[in-house]
């Protein structure tokens, strides 16, 4: 009885902290791999210049440890007062680098220009940052959703206790509703904002995008496994910054078009836009595809009205 009073609640946490796919663990040195191809580019890149640094480090300091080993004072070794310069190691230290550079260019650069390649997208959501929470907008759907700090984190964060004590998990890292997304789809990211500069950043998809009034900024992702995926706002926009989390759930196919009819379901008779019939009798409503830059260059407008 002891043991199973004691393992309850380690059992309860195991749980609820399996609810953050690719979550950073204890002592975790390297960055996170991620869960789509930006974030395994991101990751790929940075083994590359990872593994250049420790060869030159190596190389570095080795010469240096037989130069001070070798040729020390005590040995005899005699210093040559007349040196000044030597033009054949500086054309090989200003040479080396640049090659390493440029080498390293080539495989960057297509990455980022892969990275910000968002056409052919399958669907669009339009972010949007707010003092502080998150809007999200699925273009062409007529489906919104506000995301905020789960009140339960709220509770705690305000009641003055020790968080470590009040057993709550994922602490202001939960929202009260999460962005969903299919999983294998990929889905194009507009992003702006209503009052200051915040940044949408969820690690294991690999990017950040800064959210901007009177600037729409874009982003893709298509995230290869379902799952629970955790980040933060990432630009310093006011006294709660540090209290507008971003969860992404990312569902099976058939599961998020399940949850996508039950939103349209739910939002249609409080949404005056949104049209009465069912979508698929409705001749006058473009496609999605055709929607989505429609509704992007509109929230432009919109978002620049704002800004003047
Ligand atoms: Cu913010």
């Amino acid at each position: 009885m002891g043991v199973a009073a004691m393992a309850a609640p380690l059992l309860a946490f195991a749980q609820a902290s399996d609810t953050w796919t690719n979550a950073p663990h204890r002592w975790q040195l390297n960055m996170g791999e991620g869960v789509t191809a930006q974030s395994m580019n991101a990751y790929s890149a940075h083994m590359l210049a990872l593994w250049i640094c420790v060869a030159i480090g190596i190389l570095v300091f080795g010469a240096m440890a037989v130069a001070m080993f070798k040729f020390r004072h005590s040995k005899g070794a005699v210093p040559d007062k007349d040196f000044t310069h030597s033009t054949k190691l500086e054309v090989v230290w200003t040479v080396v680098p640049i090659v390493l550079l440029v080498l390293m260019a080539f495989p960057a650069t297509s990455k980022l220009i892969k990275m910000y390649d968002t056409r052919e997208s399958q669907m669009t959501v339009k972010v949007t940052g707010y003092q502080w929470m998150w809007k999200y907008e699925y273009l062409g759907e007529g489906v919104s959703l506000t995301s905020r700090l789960d009140r339960k984190s709220d509770e705690i964060r305000q009641s003055g206790v020790d968080a470590r004590t009040a057993n709550k998990a994922n602490y202001l890292l939960d929202v009260d509703n999460a962005l969903v997304l299919p999983v294998d789809t990929k889905v194009r990211f507009v992003i702006t904002a209503d009052d200051v500069i915040h940044a949408w950043w969820v690690p294991a998809l690999g990017w950040k995008q800064d959210a901007i009034p009177g600037i729409v900024n874009e982003a893709w992702t298509s995230v290869n496994k379902p799952g629970v995926y955790r980040g933060q706002c990432a630009e310093l926009c006011g006294k709660d910054h540090g209290f507008m989390p971003i969860v992404v759930r990312v569902l099976p196919k058939a599961e998020y078009t399940a949850w996508l009819n039950e939103q349209k379901a739910k939002n249609a008779p409080a949404t005056p836009a949104a049209p009465a019939a069912p979508a698929e009798t409705t001749p006058v409503e473009p496609a999605p595809a055709e929607a989505a830059p429609a509704a992007a260059s509109a929230a432009t407008g919109a978002a620049a009205a704002v800004a003047g």
